[in-house]
């Protein structure tokens, strides 16, 4: 392990720092907590950059400084106060950069929020939250003056990630395919279905607006009430279908077992909280989405236990690359999950629809 300490040294902190330790449970990058002295001085958030995932490491950085910079303008135009709490803040290092390359890795500092909290499962009512939160995280990024670079190109793509998947199949290095056939066939007969939103864009009848693009759960901080501070986790902001944050935070918040649930009786969508995000979200997002989008939010939460499902089994055939994985067949484990949910969601749509003309009163 790299000497942190060194590491801190090259950023523009406050204080001394007292203490270092792990945080977070994300599958990418590496966080520490990074405790200081005197209490008047932040606390910060270090993060090791996972390069050979975000390879562009400039445009990252640049989308993340440019988006909360314009959160923060946008919060200082509402009169807001406590603003270090509610986006997230970059620290430079001394030379004005804003990560530092130690000769193999790259790392970021950011303001650690004081009194937060973020959860891996929440109730309707911090649903209905989240879901203003991320309704009014798109608006505020809709007139950002800037063009965001895609961090990962094609990051939502379906049609993209089928490819990646029959490569996998295709190439089979190490011979995981065979034990996986029926999931394979499973996945395949949805295939054509679920690349609509590629297809609605082709056509020019859905557009791209500025989405987050990881909104599990995980990736909000709410306050000691229950009220969304900020959405954290940056990386993967850049354009895409509002689907991405509708679907994705519908994936893991509407799933009444775990991501990587080994017993799928637990896997269910929890209608409860698809009410209480749709609700919250068709209050602040409604200003500027389209009827093609709202009428497609049902199959957006069902597309993303769906492309999730793709994505784990490609890694699962590929041997593992990409993920963390705690032990040997998890990713296989997290695409069965998937499914499951998937299943579930799929029974669901025609409650789904019926609740969001109920919500738009039609
Ligand atoms: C990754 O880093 P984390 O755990 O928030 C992934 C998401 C997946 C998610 C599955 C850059 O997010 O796209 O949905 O794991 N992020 C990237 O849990 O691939
Ligand atoms: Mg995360």
């Amino acid at each position: 392990m790299k000497d942190l300490n060194e590491i801190l040294s090259h950023f523009a902190l406050e204080g001394t720092v007292t203490e270092v330790k792990p945080l977070g449970a994300g599958l990418i990058n590496d966080s520490y907590k990074v405790t200081t002295t005197p209490p008047e001085a932040p606390d910060y958030v270090l993060q090791r950059i996972n390069h050979t995932i975000f390879t562009n490491v400039d445009m990252l950085q640049n989308n993340f400084y440019q988006v909360t910079t314009h959160i923060r303008h946008k919060l200082e135009a509402r009169g807001e106060t406590d603003i270090d709490r509610k986006v997230l803040t970059l620290i430079p290092t001394k030379d004005h950069k804003l990560y530092y390359f130690d000769g193999e890795n790259y790392w970021r500092v950011l303001i650690f929020i004081h009194n937060a909290k973020s959860y891996e499962a929440v109730t309707p009512e911090y649903s209905y939250y989240a879901g203003q939160a991320f309704g009014d995280f798109q608006a505020m990024l809709s007139d950002i003056p800037v063009e965001l670079g895609e961090t990962i190109p094609d990051f939502h793509n379906m049609e993209f990630r089928l490819k990646q998947l029959h490569e996998a199949v295709a190439a089979d290095p190490v011979g995981r395919v065979a034990e996986v056939r029926p999931l394979l066939d499973e996945l395949e007969k949805r295939a054509y279905d679920m690349c609509l939103a590629e297809r609605l864009h082709r056509e020019g009848k859905l557009p791209k607006r500025i989405c987050h693009c990881d909104t599990k759960v995980n990736n909000m901080m709410f306050d000691e009430n229950g009220r969304v501070l900020c959405v954290i986790d940056l990386d993967t902001v850049m354009p895409s279908y509002i689907f991405s944050d509708f679907g994705d935070f519908m994936r893991t918040a509407a799933n009444t077992g775990e991501e990587d649930d080994k017993n799928l009786d637990n896997v269910n969508f929890n209608m409860e909280i698809f009410k209480a995000f749709t609700k919250g979200y068709l209050e602040t997002a409604r200003v500027f989405l389209t009827d093609v989008e709202i009428d497609n939010l049902p199959y957006a939460a069902t597309l993303f236990p769906y492309m999730q499902a793709v994505r784990f089994l490609t890694d699962y055939i590929n041997g593992d690359t990409y993920y963390k994985i705690k032990y040997p067949d998890h990713n296989l484990v997290r695409t069965r999950a998937q499914f499951k949910l998937l299943q579930s969601a799929e029974a669901a749509v025609p409650a789904m629809k019926a609740y969001i003309n109920e919500c738009l009163g039609r």
